[in-house]
């Protein structure tokens, strides 16, 4: 009875959002400019703080399934539309965060809509194929139309995953096949190979390392969390690899009234990474590949300029390194390019470009010489889910109709500038305003005023997220526009104000 109930609402509240499309959305006139969002509301539109009753309910019920610590509150995603996430308590808040950056062009976007209501799409929704074995059969059609239609320079391979961390762990073992196929000089492994791999030692299992940078994300799972130093709690207790970590530029901002002194630090960490390429290969664990993301996001929202990196990809290069460029975070439209690495303005950026969020798949992208040169070496079950390649397909068609990275450009400055003047004017509370695109944070005096101002921002309708010690950080959708910036500038006003 209870089970019948269930799937009846659920196929009611998708007949609703397929057929019925938004009856309490605010629809603008077609007269209006087209930088407006036509399936937003109007503002946020608080009735209770938040979590709200119905929300504190859920959580003390889920509590007893699931640990609920890190739950904020329940959602109705039925009612969520464009760049406002509505609650369960009825509360429309401005979704700077996104479901920690990854809803690419808002809530129930009717092109998104469609796709779903398409009858031709059906099977792909319903039928989850192992992909490694049985592909369907438009699976190399549509791959072409939506993740090869932005592959990074110089890559015309990408091999699709389900989240972040398995693509940067399938990276990474793609990088160590690199390494010792070249070290092997492409012969056949020996018995000894074979056989010393299936008791964990070498030299079937190499002692290879992963160079990583202190700050960095790059997953939970344990090859990518030895990669992983923004936060303690993350770490602890789990067993790790003994592979090098280097230091991560700590600029200082405005990055173009620094330049002197950004450029000395960076020069600091530069050598550092050599030095620790060199220390390794001593120790016998060499770095077989450098993983980087191009703002580390977890860590803080921490730079580093084009320089940096062009450098890094250089000594890379020239101790035959692969360079993994991580974009989980950083790809998809944010920073105004559809890469952060594109900023770069570099020919050949990376040997390996992993992705998630946004892009709605995970998956990598690499250079040929990155196919591992065997099957079932890069497997898993699902290998990614074609129906999220179906939606990153429209997805990319909407970024381009709507020119959304010329938009992300204009409602970042927008959103970078009014960060500047709040700072200019609460100069105890706010420092260190950095951003590129939307993609952009800034530093709060600490840690407890930091939470407090989320909290009261949320309260007032805006969602944002922490990130680092005490940073905000800024994650809107790519139809996030100059007028949303307005809408929060004006809210985070108040609640600084107040704190005064
Ligand atoms: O607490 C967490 O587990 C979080 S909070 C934000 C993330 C994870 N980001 C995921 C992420 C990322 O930002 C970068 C740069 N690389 C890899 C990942 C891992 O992606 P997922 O979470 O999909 O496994």
């Amino acid at each position: 009875m209870a089970s019948s109930l269930i799937s009846r609402q659920f196929a009611l509240s998708l007949q609703k959002n397929l057929w019925l499309s938004a009856p309490a959305c605010r629809y603008v006139s077609k007269a209006a400019p087209q930088t407006q969002v036509e399936f937003d509301y109007d503002g946020p539109s608080m009735k209770t703080s938040v979590p709200g009753p119905r929300s504190q309910e859920l959580t003390k019920q889920l509590g007893e399934i699931q640990n609920v610590g890190a739950v904020h509150f329940f959602c109705n995603y039925e009612e969520s539309r464009g760049n406002y996430l509505v609650d369960v308590d009825g509360n429309r808040m401005l979704d700077i965060y996104t479901q920690i950056s990854s809803i690419p062009i808002g809530y129930n976007h009717p092109a998104l809509l469609k796709v779903m209501a398409n009858p031709n799409n059906l099977s792909t929704l319903v039928n989850r194929p192992a992909l490694g074995i049985l592909p369907p059969e438009n699976f190399p059609d549509k791959l072409t139309e939506s993740l090869l239609s932005v592959a990074p320079t110089g890559m015309s391979r990408v091999q699709t995953m389900a989240c972040g961390s398995c693509s940067n762990e399938n990276a990474f073992k793609a990088m160590f096949i690199w390494y010792r196929n070249k070290e092997r000089g492409h012969k056949a492994p020996s018995d000894e190979d074979l056989s010393s791999c299936m008791i964990n030692q070498a030299p079937g299992c190499p002692d290879l390392s992963i160079l990583s940078f202190m700050g960095g994300f790059h997953g939970r799972t344990m090859g990518c969390l030895a990669t992983t130093h923004s936060k303690a709690i993350h770490k602890l207790d789990v067993p790790s690899l003994d592979w090098p970590i280097a230091p991560f530029p700590r600029l200082q901002y405005p990055l173009e009234e620094f330049t002197r002194e950004n450029a000395q630090e960076e020069a600091r960490c530069l050598e550092e990474v050599e030095d620790l390429i060199i220390k390794w290969r001593q120790k016998g664990k060499p770095v077989a590949g450098i993983v980087i993301e191009p703002i580390q996001a977890e860590g803080g929202d921490n730079h580093a300029s084009p320089d940096f990196f062009r450098s890094l990809r250089n000594i890379a290069r020239k101790h035959g390194c692969a360079f993994h460029v991580d974009e989980v975070q950083t790809g998809g439209g944010t920073t105004g390019k559809f890469w952060a690495h594109e900023h770069w303005g570099m020919d050949d950026p990376a040997d390996i470009v992993s992705f998630s969020k946004k892009l709605l798949t995970g998956g990598f992208f690499h250079k040929d010489e990155f196919q591992a040169d065997k099957p079932y070496r890069i497997f898993n079950t699902w290998m990614g889910d074609p129906s999220k390649n179906l939606l990153l397909a429209e997805v990319l068609n909407v970024i381009h109709r709507e020119n959304l990275l010329e938009e992300v450009t204009r409602s970042g400055k927008a959103l970078l500038n009014g960060l500047y003047e709040l700072q200019a004017q609460y100069p105890g509370l706010l420092s260190r305003a950095r951003g590129q695109g939307t993609f952009c944070a800034i530093d709060i005096c600490d840690d407890a005023t930091r939470n407090d101002i989320l909290l009261k921002t949320r309260d007032k309708g805006v969602l944002l997220g922490g990130c680092g010690d005490r940073s905000i950080r800024f994650r809107p959708a790519l139809i996030f526009k100059e007028y949303h910036v307005h809408i929060f500038l004006n809210i985070l006003n108040d609640v600084l104000a107040q704190h005064k």
